[in-house]
């Protein structure tokens, strides 16, 4: 049995010792010790000293549920006593992933039907990616495999992942040859706060779009494959495009004979007040990602959603040489029907869209024209960012020696409020089952931790 009983610093202890962290500076970490998070309840994590933290960020952008739902235990109970593991790769399936397919389709666009499993969003990335190449050879395009993607994109951490993505600093980890596959593409991102100069939000959402144009023209549309984006920038900061980008981006996808893939680990599940990013921005992708939100992160689990015309392709190109030994595991799927079923039971999806998304979004926009610290507040649904700068005028951030949102987010720390730091922005991205009055105590918190940070810049 796990001894849940150890001290703070036992745990610590073991964890330097022990236990390599993703994303993080083993030695720095090391150092400071580890914060132990023990359980958690509803909106709220508990950590190994008693504290009671305000989440902030749903774990990692997943919890869409809330913690310690009990039709999502009760699902993995049953299904791990009934049928713990079996495999689809040889001609057999089992009833939790077929009905997560079927349930699936019922919630995702409509021309999406066809789901393929995996347990992290990474690897869904990966399966879309093959995909995308094993489509394009079918139909004897064999040379349609570069695929586009942004610039600070996230797309996860395996190698294809990695490349897909447009993480700079994880393009270069590695030795000579860095973290990058061959094949992939990297146009600007639709960041306008910051990078949009002086054309308004229109000219410049058109701008970025038309960028997919100019490097298809620059690669020749008969050797690429696959437009990859996230409907919202999550980990790259919250970045909401212009209204136009998007539906500019899906017409220089079909105008050129390219699969629009969107990637919705972030935005799918309810997060930006509709199931999915692609009906908050009026687009119908040929593919999406799904992770995360999927199982609400209690499980791993990922999907790939393709459509109907994509899949008829498929369905004509022989075997599919590619598959997980957890495609579909029985316990997760079951976990996943669960956590969809609670989504639709408790309305959460009309929730975030109707309630609790605009009351977040009305405290952060009062940040926004009241605070010193806060150039802008953006978002959709329950998916934030508060853009802290240094000058509201200008919208020059803080650089070099002066890390506002990191000393922000220490404030977070040391005040029970789990709210990230990417880059100069803070991000939020709370549980969907988040109540209106647990929303007022994430904004005043929110508000005392930029007030400390205002004043310790010396501008409050
Ligand atoms: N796509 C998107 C849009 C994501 O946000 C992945 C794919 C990869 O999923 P997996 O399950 O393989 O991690 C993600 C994951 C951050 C952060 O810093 C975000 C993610 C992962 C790690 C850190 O915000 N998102």
């Amino acid at each position: 049995m796990l001894n849940y009983n150890r001290t703070t610093e036992q745990w610590q202890e073991f964890d330097r010792d022990h236990h390599v962290h993703p994303f993080s500076d083993p030695d720095a970490l090391g150092k400071k010790g580890a914060r132990i998070i023990t359980k958690a309840e509803g909106s709220y994590i508990f950590d190994s000293e008693g504290h009671k933290i305000l989440d902030g960020m749903a774990g990692l952008w997943c919890v869409n549920v809330g913690y310690g739902r009990q039709e999502l235990i009760d699902a993995a109970d049953r299904q791990i006593k009934e049928l713990p593991y079996y495999n689809s790769f040889f001609q057999t399936a089992h009833p939790p992933q077929i009905e997560l397919s079927r349930l699936l389709s019922e919630v995702t666009p409509e021309a999406i039907n066809h789901f393929f499993f995996a347990g992290s969003g990474s690897e869904a990335n990966d399966t879309n990616v093959r995909l995308v190449r094993h489509y394009w050879n079918i139909k004897g395009k064999p040379e349609k495999s570069t695929i586009i993607s942004r610039k600070n994109a996230y797309h996860g951490s395996t190698l294809a992942a990695t490349s897909l993505g447009g993480m700079g600093y994880m393009h270069n980890m590695g030795g000579k040859d860095g973290s990058l596959l061959p094949g992939f593409e990297h146009i600007n991102q639709p960041f306008w706060y910051l990078e949009g100069g002086d054309m308004t939000e229109e000219e410049f959402g058109l701008t970025r779009a038309q960028e997919l144009e100019e490097k298809i023209l620059e690669l020749g549309a008969d050797n690429v494959g696959a437009f990859f984006g996230e409907p919202i920038q999550g980990a790259g900061g919250v970045i909401v495009p212009p209204d136009n980008y998007w539906p500019e981006i899906q017409r220089i996808c079909k105008k050129y004979d390219i699969l629009l893939i969107v990637d919705e680990v972030i935005c799918g599940f309810g997060r930006t007040g509709n199931w999915f990013g692609c009906d908050t921005f009026g687009i119908t992708p040929d593919m999406i990602t799904m992770a995360k939100g999927i199982s609400s992160g209690y499980i791993p689990l990922s999907a790939t959603g393709i459509s109907d015309d994509v899949f008829e392709v498929l369905n004509s190109g022989g075997d599919i040489n590619h598959g997980y030994t957890y495609s579909g595991h029985p316990v997760a799927t079951a976990v996943g029907i669960a956590n969809i079923n609670y989504i639709k039971d408790h309305k959460l999806v009309e929730k975030v869209r109707e309630e609790t998304g605009p009351h977040l979004m009305a405290g952060l926009t009062d940040l926004e024209e009241n605070h010193p610290l806060v150039g802008q507040a953006r978002g959709r649904g329950l998916m934030a960012a508060i853009q802290l700068v240094k000058d509201k005028e200008t919208h020059e951030i803080y650089s070099g020696d002066t890390d506002a949102a990191f000393i922000c987010r220490e404030h977070c720390f040391n005040n029970n409020l789990i709210m990230r730091a990417t880059d100069q922005s803070m991000i939020l991205s709370p549980p969907l089952t988040i109540s209106i009055s647990e929303i007022d105590e994430l904004l005043e918190k929110a508000k005392f931790c930029l007030d400390a940070t205002a004043k310790d810049l010396g501008v409050l």
